[in-house]
């Protein structure tokens, strides 16, 4: 008798280790896409979505000391956004008029000339309220998130914002050159939405587009363009993504990547900017990463 109920108990104990041990285990919130196989190195799925955002993850295999994680295959989207602040309540530094510089309420949004003004009326769901009716789509970027938003939306999902150098990794995809296709820039609309012929035919301040025409003078729905060697979109151009900056840089996030609005130096895999972690622009975003194994 004693013996089994020590059993039962044993059984019990176990049940609550493996049980914890699951909802510890990131990959447990995953699905797998069986059709991108797995990681031949660590056997961790290329390609998942994670359950409870919806956000779709690609792996980053391991380098050196460097660890392999997840990082969204897309820039964050409007649906997904809308979807999180259904679910949460959570108002955005835009709507809540958290103080950018001198402004409270809205964002600096794009004028018909190209440049860009404060907006009262700019928030993640009233985009480029400046040129008149733009079409909002669920699966353009999210816009006019500050990075404070940012981190509020990968903390409700168990996210986290992805580091510079780790975007980077993602970026080169173990290319080695000034873009991830190589360094002509000529080449950048095969693959990235930035200040491009299309953008100059609209906005006479674009004085400086790249030698070729991507098809998008303002944002882009994400992953109109190709993919780099690991299966990311617009890692470059479409909008700037907010990343933790390293330890030494005087402002704790960077931006990375370029956006719609960046020339061919601002599209360089190694570029960076900086804003203060309330600012909201019409053309910054970011994109969820995912620790594995902690
Ligand atoms: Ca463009």
């Amino acid at each position: 008798m004693y013996g089994t109920r020590t059993s039962l108990l044993a059984l019990a104990l176990l049940g609550l280790l493996l049980a914890s041990c699951a909802s510890r285990t990131p990959l447990a919130g995953l699905e797998p896409d069986p059709k991108a196989g797995v990681d031949a190195a660590s056997g961790l799925p290329r390609r998942a979505t994670h359950r409870t955002s919806g956000v779709v993850l690609r792996l980053v295999p391991s380098a050196g000391t460097a660890a392999a994680f997840y990082l969204a295959e897309s820039e964050l989207t409007v649906g997904s956004w809308r979807r999180f602040a259904k679910l949460s309540g959570y108002l955005s530094d835009a709507e809540r008029g958290v103080p950018d510089d001198r402004f409270t309420v809205g964002a600096f949004s794009a004028v018909p000339s190209g440049n860009r003004e404060w907006s009262e009326l700019a928030r993640w769901d009233r985009i480029f309220p400046l040129l008149g009716t733009e079409e909002l789509r669920d699966e353009l970027p999210a816009l006019y998130l500050s990075a404070a938003d940012a981190e509020a939306y990968a903390a409700h999902f168990g996210l986290r914002l992805p580091t510079a150098a780790e975007w980077e990794r993602a970026a080169r995809a173990g290319s080695t050159t000034r873009f991830p296709w190589g360094d002509d820039p000529a080449m950048a609309c095969r693959h990235a939405n930035l200040q491009d012929r299309a953008g100059a035919r609209r906005f006479p301040e674009f004085n400086v587009p790249l030698p070729c025409d991507d098809g998008f003078a303002l944002v882009a729905p994400v992953a109109s363009l190709e993919p780099n060697a690991w299966g990311f979109f617009d890692l470059i151009g479409n909008v700037e993504e907010w990343c933790v900056a390293n330890a030494r840089a005087a402002e704790p996030y960077a931006l990375t990547g370029g956006s719609w609005v960046s020339d061919a130096d601002g599209a360089a895999v190694d570029h960076r900017a900086s804003l203060s972690r309330n600012a909201r622009r019409d053309f910054i975003g970011f994109r969820p990463a995912l620790s594995i194994g902690e």
